[in-house]
């Protein structure tokens, strides 16, 4: 059955966790659950709590830019505790939980976009933002949010509809948000507890973009830079070899992706 509103027990219930959703904070309508998920934290809130809504008013991108979230989206932040050691990993710990999740789920592929972008098809259906406050060497909190396009059409939001896609566009069917949001859950907190372990994380992500060996144009800041976007390090960078051999780092950045390899 495909739910209409998302109820916490319903997500938390029998979770196969230990920590990660273990407390659910919901509420209908919000305006971001960034904005409900750093006031939690700034309170203490426990390493694992997850704020979800079913429709948020003022969802948000990187730079301020908006994030739609309709009803029927997966719109949800979870508080963490990690060491600073580990904030670089968690875009690709987030990213690779979602890919895991969507596959499980539905079945379809899915591959990951340099920075924090998940696409079907060439298309936007997930966007992460990673949030973190950072004293010396202490991570305060982070924050992983997590937008996913499930349950709407785009054809209902011309202004993305050419860029992005929904779960229920590629299937021609709704799909269960708790089932996704249940698997995604499970699956960010066994990468993120693997994290120790050393390498896997990172390479599974770096073998999973697909910006890698592509031509792109990178706007970053106010530069815009051109290239093949050659390898990532394990900070999460991407380096940028240029036409006349030249390379830049770049630490964060909008990429286009040009079709022909
Ligand atoms: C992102 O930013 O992709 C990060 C999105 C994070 C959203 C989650 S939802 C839960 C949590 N609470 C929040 O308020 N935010 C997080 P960025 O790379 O800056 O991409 C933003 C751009 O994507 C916009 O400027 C649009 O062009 C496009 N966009 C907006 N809404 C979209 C959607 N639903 N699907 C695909 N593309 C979208």
């Amino acid at each position: 059955m495909v739910e209409n509103n998302l109820l916490p027990a319903s997500v938390a219930d029998n979770l196969e966790s230990h920590f990660i959703g273990q407390r659910v904070i919901y509420y209908p309508r919000l305006t971001s659950t960034m904005d409900v998920a750093r006031r939690e934290a700034q309170r203490g809130a426990a390493e694992g709590t997850v704020v979800i809504t079913d429709e948020q008013t003022m969802g948000k991108g990187r730079l301020k830019r908006a994030w739609l979230s309709p009803r029927g989206s997966i719109a949800l932040s979870i508080i963490l505790h990690p060491s600073v050691f580990y904030l670089p990993s968690l875009i690709m710990l987030a990213s690779l939980a979602v890919v895991h999740s969507i596959e499980t789920i539905t079945g379809l592929e899915s591959q990951i976009k340099w920075p924090n972008d998940i696409l079907i098809n060439d298309k936007k259906v997930c966007g992460i933002l990673i949030e973190s406050d950072v004293r010396g060497n202490k991570v305060v909190y982070a924050i992983i949010g997590i937008g996913i396009n499930v349950n709407f059409r785009l054809s209902a939001f011309p202004e993305i509809l050419s860029t992005a896609t929904s779960l229920a566009d590629e299937l021609g069917r709704d799909v269960s948000r708790v089932d996704v949001i249940r698997c995604l859950l499970v699956e960010i907190e066994k990468l993120y507890l693997a994290l120790p372990d050393g390498e896997s994380v990172y390479e599974e992500w770096r073998d999973r973009l697909v910006t890698l060996g592509r031509k792109v144009q990178i706007k970053s800041g106010k530069a815009i830079l051109e290239g093949i976007a050659e390898s990532v390090a394990r900070d999460g960078s991407l380096l940028l070899r240029h036409s006349n051999g030249s390379s830049t780092k770049i630490v964060a950045g909008d990429v286009s992706l040009h079709h022909n390899k």
